[in-house]
Order: structure tokens, then sequence, then C-alpha cells
């Protein structure tokens, strides 16, 4: 063959290229060599960070910023098993995420064992498709890949890539050219008819908004609809943001707190029409199932999937656009009368005070804080741990994916990362992490991949040398405290040592200080340590 060809590897990146990554995170071995030289010759830039799982995350944040799906590298064995959890963590949090892998030769494998397991079998539980690249098909698979990431609901697809294949020059490539479907609406009919009635009786409608809908882009539709027919809206914690949180009609994030809960889950059972829209019940705890019962109060879903979570039933269910079913639903029908008294701006209004800080130092106040001196258009990400529940009950969000987070498998050791990706991607926006002490030794070592990034982010980590979460767990059961308490580490010193800047406050002056100060900061990392007392959480989430 003629060297002018490319290679498999080159047209596979080629693909990813046109379909507008940019990006590509992980960490190389002998097997993805030729791969991340054709990602390079493509312009997708690779990032070598030092942990697989949070090149995954890094991944991820792009994709927030850009819409884009990410890449993640990884090498075969080891590689691909450390990224196990951000690829489980792309299934349920529904993140389009492309993982290629390294592999040994299918011929190859018949007499050699060194590194080999079965890639493919490993990741296909937790994926939406694995392929294994072939020379001619690189152009096919790589579409499909995009395709299948990337429409709804979006997940993970991996490609594992035979060494030899990589470099295989490619004379005649299959070829593939697809173009985006166009939005599903609903089907129209008596149920679209029997709901647009229910909307025109409704006194009392609420909305419950999920990750389906911020997937469909579905803010404006929304936003038009609660104002139109006065309809509150509550979003799970991803959605957050998807009207913003300062509009009178946002009633804030939902999903883990049983302390918001006692609010929303009774403001959701004196609803008389309840509109399920892209509300997919994955990020929600236990609390959430069944609170309605369909044959008794009117409730309309508009999903992107069948409801095989049976987490909920509706009365009239659609599978369709988020915004699309909105549209369709409200057609002729004229506005009414909404949740006499004031109802949701009294909801919101003790919403609000059950988890501030009433001026006490403790985690509310952190976030208080942080939220006063950062400007609106601040991405910011949380990790998995009590911090996140308050702050995703307490920040308020005026921005679609303003807060990224792991809602769906709430893994730990996100808020970094994401944060990493979201700034490398959008370098425009202020970023900041939050994360749990516990969350951040998980990732530490990718302190020294942000100091080779030379990028301003501000990290405000929670220290209290306890998880929380699980402490306050397990003495709810009454147990003895085991296996939650660590050390009370420097974590301002370790920033310094990997070449940021750090700081420790325990008052607001000093955190109003070291947030200042890093706003200002053009490039390296602030790590700011917030001491907060033990227990801090305690009937505060
Ligand atoms: C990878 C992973 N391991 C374990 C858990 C279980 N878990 C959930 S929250 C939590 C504690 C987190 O502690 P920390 O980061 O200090 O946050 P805090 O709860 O103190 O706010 C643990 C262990 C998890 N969600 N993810």
């Amino acid at each position: 063959m003629d060297a002018t060809f490319p290679r498999a590897a080159d047209i596979l990146a080629r693909r990813l290229y046109d379909a507008g990554c940019r990006h590509a995170f992980g960490m190389p071995g002998g097997e993805v060599l030729t791969v991340v030289d054709a990602l390079e010759a493509a312009g997708i830039t690779f990032h070598l960070c030092k942990h697989e799982n949070a090149a995954g995350f890094m991944a991820e944040g792009t994709y927030h910023r850009t819409g884009k799906p990410g890449i993640l590298v990884a090498t075969v064995g080891p590689g691909l098993a450390n990224g196990l959890n951000v690829v489980a963590n792309a299934q349920q949090d529904r993140v389009p995420l492309i993982v290629i892998s390294g592999c040994v030769d299918a011929d190859e494998t018949l007499t050699y064992t060194h590194q080999v397991f079965d890639h493919r079998a490993v990741l296909a539980p937790i994926t939406k498709a694995t392929f294994t690249l072939t020379p001619e098909g690189a152009d096919i698979i790589a579409d499909k890949a995009v395709l299948i990431a990337s429409s709804a609901r979006p997940g993970p697809v991996h490609i594992d890539v035979p060494i030899s294949v990589a470099d295989m020059l490619v004379k005649q490539p299959l070829m593939s050219r697809h173009r985006a479907p166009a939005r599903v609406a609903p089907a129209e009919g008596k149920d679209l008819v029997r709901g647009g009635a229910w909307l025109a009786e409704a006194s009392r409608p609420v909305m419950i908004v999920g990750l389906d809908a911020l997937n469909d882009g579905a803010e404006e539709q929304i936003r038009g609809f609660a104002e139109t027919f006065g309809v509150p809206v509550i979003t799970t914690y991803k959605a957050k943001g998807i009207l913003p949180e300062d509009h009178p009609l946002a009633l804030g994030g939902a999903g883990l707190s049983p302390l918001a809960d006692r609010f929303l889950l009774e403001f959701v059972k004196e609803a008389d029409l309840i509109l399920l829209v892209g509300y997919d019940p994955i990020e929600m705890r236990i609390g959430w199932r069944d609170v309605w019962d369909p044959a008794k109060q009117r409730v309309v879903e508009f999903a992107a999937a069948r409801n095989d979570h049976y987490m909920h039933q509706a009365t009239l269910a659609f599978i369709c656009d988020a915004g699309e079913g909105l549209r369709a639903l409200s057609k002729g029908v004229a506005p009414g009368k909404t949740w006499a008294g004031d109802r949701a701006a009294g909801l919101k209004q003790a919403l609000g005070e059950a988890f501030a800080s009433h001026g006490k130092w403790g985690p509310s106040a952190v976030v208080e804080t942080v939220r006063s001196i950062f400007p609106k258009d601040t991405v910011a990400t949380v990790d998995s741990g009590a911090h996140r529940i308050l702050l995703s009950q307490l920040l308020e969000v005026t921005q679609s994916r303003g807060l990224l987070q792991s809602t769906g498998l709430c893994t730990m050791g996100c808020a970094l990362p994401l944060a990493m990706g979201a700034k490398v991607a959008d370098p425009s926006r202020p970023v900041v992490a939050f994360t749990g002490d516990a969350g951040l030794l998980m990732v530490m070592g990718e302190l020294s991949t942000l100091a080779e990034l030379r990028i301003p982010l501000t990290i405000i980590v929670f220290v209290d040398a306890s998880l929380s979460l699980i402490e306050m767990k397990q003495r709810a059961r009454q147990m003895g405290n085991r296996g939650v308490d660590f050390g009370q580490h420097d974590f301002a010193a370790i920033a310094a040592a990997f070449g940021g800047v750090g700081i420790t406050v325990s008052d607001r002056p000093a955190l109003e200080r070291a947030c200042r100060d890093a706003l200002a900061r053009s490039d390296g990392f602030t790590l700011i340590a917030a001491t907060i007392e033990r227990r801090a959480y305690d009937g505060r989430i």
C-alpha cells in the first residue's frame, strides 16, 4: 500500500474532529501510541492525566461546555480497568463519552496473555455500544460511536483499537455521513387533547424537570411555559439552572436532601397537575419513589425513553423531546390563575431559610461567601458527600449546566477533574470546584495535571477530616465510629507543593479575601481549604 493513505487511527481521529471533538484525556501505553499520534495530527489535543478515571471526568467537563462528546484514551488492561468508574458514571449520568482503548490483536491473544482481558465484555453492561475498530470500517465506527453516544439517552461508547489495526493504511474506507434527526414531537391524539384539557383546568400545576430536558436543550420552552401558565418548577440537581434560580417560579433542586423533600414533596402532593418534563429519576433518592398515585393525581410525562425504572408512574406518558412536549400540550390552551396566596413564593423562601447559614460559620457560610464573590456565569462543580447535598440546595444556579456533579452514580472524585475539563474547553468562564476532603484525596494526583495546564481554577475544600455523609448514616444507625474518620491534612501546603496557591481559612472575611485573590489570578490554581467543625451537617441536609 501507498504510504500516502491514512492509517485507520487517522480516519477515526478525523471523524471525531469533524464531530466537534477538540480534546482527549488519558494516559498512554504502548498500545495507544498510534491513536494518540493520530488524534493530535487531526487537531485533537491529547492531555496527559495521572489517572484514567480523572481523565474521563475531564473529558466529561469538556462536553458540558461544548456539547460535543468527550474522549477518554486508555491503554490495554490496567489502563482501561482504571477508567471503569467514569464509564459507569457516563452511563448513569447520561454523558456522551467516547472511550478508546488499545488492545492486543486477536491472533496474538491466542498465544499471549500478559495484560489481556476481554475489554468489550467488561464494558458491555456499562456502555451503550462497544466496537472493535476495523481498518475499512474506521469511518463508520467513529460516526456510529458519536451518534449512539449523543442520542437519547446519551451515554458512553467504547472503541477497542487493536494495535495493528491502528497502524493499517486504508486505501478505501467505507464512508458514512449522517445527519442529526429532527426533534421528536409527542403523538397527536386523544391523550394529548386530554392533557391539554387538564392544563386548562389546573389551578395548582407543578413541573418537575430533569436531565432529559437539559439534553434536549428545552430551556426556552420551559421558561415560556412556566411564565405563560404560572407553573412553578422543581428541578433535579442536574437540571438546576435550566430555569434561572433567581426566577420567582424556580423552586430549586431536589434529589438527595430529606430536609428539602419535607417541603417539596408536600408541595407536589398538593398539585392538581404534575408535569414530568424530561424527568429521569436516576438522580433521585428513594423518597421520590411513587410520590403520587397517577390514578388519583393527574400526571403527564414527557420523557426521552420508555419508563422501565418504575420509580414512578404517570397518567399520560409521551416519549418525545421535552420542549416539543410542552409546546404540543399548550397549543390552544388559555392560561388561568394558579397557586392562590403566593404558595410558591412562600415555599421558595422557606427552603432558602432552611439551608442558610444565618450568620454562623460552617458549610452554608462557605457556599454563601463563594457565591457572593464569584460572578453569576461561574461554572461550579461539586463532589459527592454531605457538602454536595447542602450546596445543591443552597447554591443559586442561573444557567444550564452551571453546576456539574455526578448525580446518577454519585461518585466521589469527580469535582476537580470535571472543573478542569470545563475550564480547558471554555477558558472564558470562571470555574470553581467544591469538594470534600476525602473526595479531593482520591484525585490528588491531578493537582499536578492542573499545574501543568496552567489554568486559573479555584478549589474549595470542606475540611473536616471525616466522611461526613457516611459518618452521619453510621450514627443514625447507632453504630460505633469505624472507618469514617481520617487525618487533618494541610491541603494548602499540598497545593503549594504542586505549584498552586494554597490558603486555609476558618472565617468569612478570610474566605472572602481568598476568593477575591483567586478570581484575580490569570494562571495557576488556588486551593482554599475551609476548615469546618465535625458534625457540621447535622440537621442541615
Ligand atoms: C468512589 C466512591 N466511593 C465511596 C462512595 C461513598 N461515599 C459517598 S459520600 C462519601 C463521603 C465523602 O467524604 P468527603 O469527601 O469528605 O465529603 P463529606 O461527606 O465530608 O462532605 C462516601 C465515602 C462514593 N460515593 N464514591
